[in-house]
């Protein structure tokens, strides 16, 4: 078997003296953190699109990296290349999951037939090398966003033509999920979205997209689909207007045509920070709804305002992602998959490790560092003291639900003017956490 990744060894944790480029800092798989270890909390995952197919092109220049793996690409050595390289990539790095789009797999024919025959001829690939090494798929979905096609959308579409596509598309991405026993489907709503209102019948298309979504269930269910669906908001790019604008948009369009039972939110850091949020509030939405499925861990460049996928580095972030996640009793189905690319002038084998190296290091700090601020407890005492008035009294009355506007109003009267609500503290908030971070 030909090794790709040739000058690199398994990935070891060092500890964080180590100077060592091509080892863990923070990430120590077995040590445990709050009853579990770090590989049980951080189900880290290989995105194939990024890892295994981007080679950095952008609008102003083609590719930097080669990604050929010895094979000529748009030929089906080539696809088996790519997942002999992806295999020893995770294998290298400890990584057990991956993601990918149908079209990372194989490179599209000019008939579905064919494409679905070379889709079955990988995935049969695929599986084997699963069962030989124990590597697990966290999630499958159909890219129904870059082929021309779907310039108008998928479920959005304004053809019931391309509708049509997609759906065989999605019908064909959710049986080699559920072949490869992946844990989840993810919707991303790729072009599902509007350039102007002008040509567009916002309602038709809506309601259209949750038609898909509840065909694709309700076939997912009968195939033994028994993981999450999951819808990955993002408020613009590629379109001007993405419908999945966010976890709150995105919830009550579920809840709004009945699909919240078996929807939850895969939250991606970057899409995030696009629709003017941080992630911690994206995933703090999700998780008050029950709805926090699956992470797309990367980060964006607050100076851009585009998606650029990079890899995690931001510790405040990460902390603050693992804080929401511990609350949240961790996350069942999902993981912490790496949406994320190298940049462009990093174009090496070595730059791709480095990539994951980096992300799993500031998750593994950001795990460390949630669970001190939780054991802890200056923050939770704070907030739990904060809403205190309603733990008797009239406050207690409101919150049971037993109030009325008139006896708050008589109440009101009573008092007189209210004291102030007390000190929101931030700064010395803010200061605990540094404090944690960094003694
Ligand atoms: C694009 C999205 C996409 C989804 C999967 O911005 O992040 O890669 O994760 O379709
Ligand atoms: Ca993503
Ligand atoms: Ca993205």
């Amino acid at each position: 078997m030909t090794e790709y990744f040739k000058n690199i060894p398994k990935i070891k944790y060092e500890g964080p003296n180590s100077d060592n480029p091509l080892a863990f800092k923070y990430y120590d798989a077995d040590r445990v953190i709050m009853g579990k270890t770090m590989k049980e909390h951080l189900p880290f995952a290989m995105a194939w699109w990024h890892n295994l197919c981007a080679t950095g092109a952008d609008m102003f220049g083609v590719g930097t990296a080669d990604k050929s793996f010895g094979a000529e690409e748009g030929t089906m050595e080539h696809a088996k290349a790519k997942v002999d390289a992806g295999f020893e990539f995770m294998e290298k790095l400890g990584i057990e999951y991956f993601c990918f789009h149908d079209v990372d797999l194989v490179p599209e024919a000019d008939t579905l037939a064919e494409t679905n025959a070379r889709l079955d001829e990988i995935t049969d690939y695929i599986k084997e090398k699963m069962d030989a090494t124990g590597k697990k798929l966290l999630w499958g979905t159909a890219n129904a966003f870059t082929n021309p096609r779907y310039m108008n959308g998928a479920g959005s579409s304004n053809s019931a033509d391309v509708y049509c596509f997609a759906a065989a598309q999605i019908k064909k991405a959710l049986d080699l999920t559920v072949k490869l026993g992946g844990k989840g489907y993810v919707f991303w709503g790729g072009r599902e979205g509007y350039e102007t209102l002008l040509n567009t019948d916002m309602k038709f298309e809506l309601d259209n997209i949750a038609k898909l979504m509840k065909m694709a269930v309700e076939y997912g269910r009968s195939i033994g689909f028994e993981g999450d669906f999951y819808i990955e908001p993002k408020p613009k790019e590629p379109t001007k207007h993405q419908y999945d604008f966010d976890a709150a948009t995105s919830i009550a369009f579920l809840k709004e045509h009945g699909l919240d039972k078996d929807f939850k939110m895969n939250i991606e850091a970057n899409h995030a920070t696009l629709a003017g949020h941080t992630f911690q509030h994206e995933l703090r939405v999700s998780a008050m709804h029950g709805m926090l499925g699956s992470i797309d861990a990367n980060q964006g460049d607050y100076l851009l305002g585009w998606d650029t996928d990079q890899f995690p580095f931001d510790v405040y972030e990460a902390t603050l992602c693992m804080y929401e996640v511990l609350k949240a009793g961790g996350l069942k189905n999902g993981g912490f998959n790496f949406d994320a690319k190298n940049r462009r002038p990093s174009y090496t084998f070595e730059d791709m490790f480095y990539g994951f190296i980096l992300g799993m290091d500031t998750f593994a700090l950001g795990l460390i560092k949630a669970a001190e601020i939780i054991e802890d407890g200056r923050i939770d005492k704070f907030v739990e003291e904060r809403y205190s008035s309603f733990n008797s009294g009239i406050g207690l009355k409101i919150k049971n639900g037993e109030a009325t506007l008139e006896e708050l109003a008589e109440y009101a009267e009573k008092m007189g003017a209210p004291e102030l609500p007390g000190s929101g503290r931030q700064e010395y908030l803010e200061g605990i956490i540094n404090n944690i971070l960094f003694r």
